[in-house]
């Protein structure tokens, strides 16, 4: 891994809101996939794309189905999400939301209900082990698979809504962006918000997407993933940019992902400088720490070294991610007093 932050950043604490958990697997749980399934004769190059690598988007998707043939069992879902769990609390994560794309196996007995169940084990597992983070789950709809899968996750996210004690709080739509039209799942997202689960959509990940994301911030979401090509200076429009504004939709927004996968050119023009500029929240995240080798610790110092922002700007960039968390105010309360008791310690 690349992680180079400095103990300013680790020590911060941080809020993560945008990690899919097979993008998040790191070297050391890879090398144990790899070694649990020898005939698949995966290496580690295709796995994670490596300092100074880039690849095109759709390459990026490629790695996703390498990956997902290393994570097909209950056993091995189980590892991977404790293992993210804890790399995320040790590198100062102390409120996570996870996401991940429900699968099922003909092979393994897997079904997409036990494969949620088992990503609540693993949280629950870490809670009962001490580990120092709160951790949330969104079900995802991978927009590849159409209409009538992206119904059934909603009916499976409703469901562990109402059964997990809290832990299920959401619903992310994300999955190569140029598969698809979101006008075909408006329903099942309408759905989705009308049974209280909370909405993050990856929207304008790509260009020329307006006339979707138009569709989507209609609903509207309650946080956008990546947001790339939403405003007039990149192809976007003013009147995207102003239902955003107007909804105080917070972003997710992770840069060394987009650097890697091509859609910002370089750390100076990412988006990140528009939205902070203008005061919208805007919150820094890893998207898939495994894949684009990074940490959030990296990014909150990557995102001040590129745009010159100070400690106490960092410091209140993570504080007010707070306030985008899906979990109620009991929880965003918690973590205020949390930021506010360890605040003598970072600086
Ligand atoms: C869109 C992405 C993504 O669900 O198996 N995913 N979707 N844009 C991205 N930008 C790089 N990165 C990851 O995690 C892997 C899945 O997350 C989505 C894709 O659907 C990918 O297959 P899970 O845990």
């Amino acid at each position: 891994m690349d992680n180079e932050a400095d103990v300013f950043y680790r020590e911060l604490p941080k809020v993560e809101l945008h990690a899919h958990l097979n993008g998040s697997v790191s070297v050391r749980t890879m090398e144990k996939l790899i070694s649990r399934k020898p005939h698949l004769n995966v290496e580690h190059s295709m796995t994670a794309i490596g300092k100074g690598q880039r690849r095109t988007l759709d390459e990026c998707f490629q790695v996703f189905k390498v990956i997902h043939q290393l994570v097909d069992t209950e056993e091995d879902i189980l590892m991977v999400a404790t293992d993210v769990i804890r790399e995320f609390a040790a590198d100062g994560v102390r409120y996570l939301e996870l996401r991940s794309t429900p699968r099922e196996g003909i092979n393994t007995g897997l079904t997409k209900k036990r494969y949620v169940e088992t990503v609540i084990n693993a949280i629950q597992q870490c809670k009962n082990e001490g580990v120092d983070i709160d951790v949330r789950f969104l079900v995802a709809i991978d927009r590849r698979n159409g209409t009538e899968v992206a119904m059934e996750t909603v009916k499976l996210a409703e469901e562990f809504l109402l059964s997990s004690d809290g832990l299920v709080v959401g619903l992310d739509l994300s999955g190569d962006p140029k598969v698809g039209h979101a006008k075909d799942l408006l329903p099942a997202l309408h759905k989705a918000k009308n049974c209280g689960l909370k909405l993050s959509l990856h929207l304008s990940e790509v260009p020329a997407q307006q006339e979707e994301s138009d569709l989507l911030l209609n609903l509207p979401p309650d946080r956008i993933g990546h947001g790339t090509f939403l405003h007039p200076e990149v192809g976007g429009s003013q009147s995207l940019v102003d239902k955003v504004l107007k909804n105080n939709i917070p972003l997710e927004l992770c840069l060394t992902s987009n650097i890697k996968g091509q859609t910002v050119p370089c750390y100076s023009k990412h988006h990140f400088k528009y939205w902070y500029q203008l005061g919208h929240p805007s919150v820094i995240c890893t998207d898939d720490k495994g894949v684009f080798c990074t940490d959030l610790s990296q990014e909150y110092q990557l995102a001040a070294t590129t745009f010159g922002l100070s400690r106490e700007a960092v410091w209140k960039l993570s504080q007010q991610a707070i306030d985008c968390i899906f979990a109620p105010e009991t929880m965003k309360k918690q973590l205020k007093q949390k930021w506010t008791d360890l605040q003598h310690q970072v600086f």
